[in-house]
């Protein structure tokens, strides 16, 4: 089965065969990751996300990675944060699980996620990081194409939530 780890750092420095982008329904670009991921990336990612026509919340949709060093970018809408009684875990499990079923479509090896929802949609960390880690780490038994994810924090905080998750879950 494939492994998984963390790494402190910018989501857009890395060569992944894919990145997630934590994106909103439009697919047309924000802040936060999203924004660092189309500025990285070039214009060219923006017309391709205006072709395909939004995506809901906890789906997935593909684009190529234009200027980024990853091949692709699987962009996925994560839910707001809106107290927990809106569905919210499930639909952060549906983004973890619907970008690893598009990964392993696409015959990705590496895949590198941001944490989803946890930043201008403030769902909880301590609650995000253990959905997210088990989640990928159930993709990754379901699809054995796929030989490494990791979790690219952008803050020594959510390192470590990522790095409790993954060692508290064994
Ligand atoms: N590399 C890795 N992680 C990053 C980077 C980066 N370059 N930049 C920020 N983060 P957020 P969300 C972290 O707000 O909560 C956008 O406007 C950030 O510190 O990017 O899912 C979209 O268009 C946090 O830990 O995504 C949506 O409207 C994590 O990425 C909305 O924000 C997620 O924070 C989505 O909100």
């Amino acid at each position: 089965m494939g492994t998984v780890d963390t790494l402190l750092g910018d989501i857009t420095a890395v060569a992944a065969d894919a990145i997630v982008n934590a994106a909103n329904t439009s697919l047309l670009g924000g802040g936060g990751v999203d924004g660092a991921i189309h500025r990285a990336a070039g214009p060219e990612l923006l017309a391709e996300c205006r072709a395909l026509r939004g995506c809901e919340t906890g789906q997935a949709k593909l684009t190529k990675g234009y200027r980024l060093p990853a091949r692709y970018v699987i962009h996925t809408p994560g839910p707001i944060w809106r107290g927990g009684g809106q569905n919210e875990a499930a639909l952060l499990a549906a983004c973890y699980r619907s970008c690893m079923e598009l990964a392993a479509e696409h015959g990705c090896k590496t895949v590198a996620f941001p944490s989803i929802s946890t930043g201008v949609y403030r769902f909880p960390l301590e609650l995000a990081a253990p959905i997210a880690v088990r989640t990928v780490r159930e993709g990754l038994q379901r699809h054995p194409g796929i030989e490494r994810v990791t979790f690219v924090c952008f803050s020594q905080a959510v390192k470590d939530a990522y790095d409790g998750a993954l060692s508290s879950t064994g």
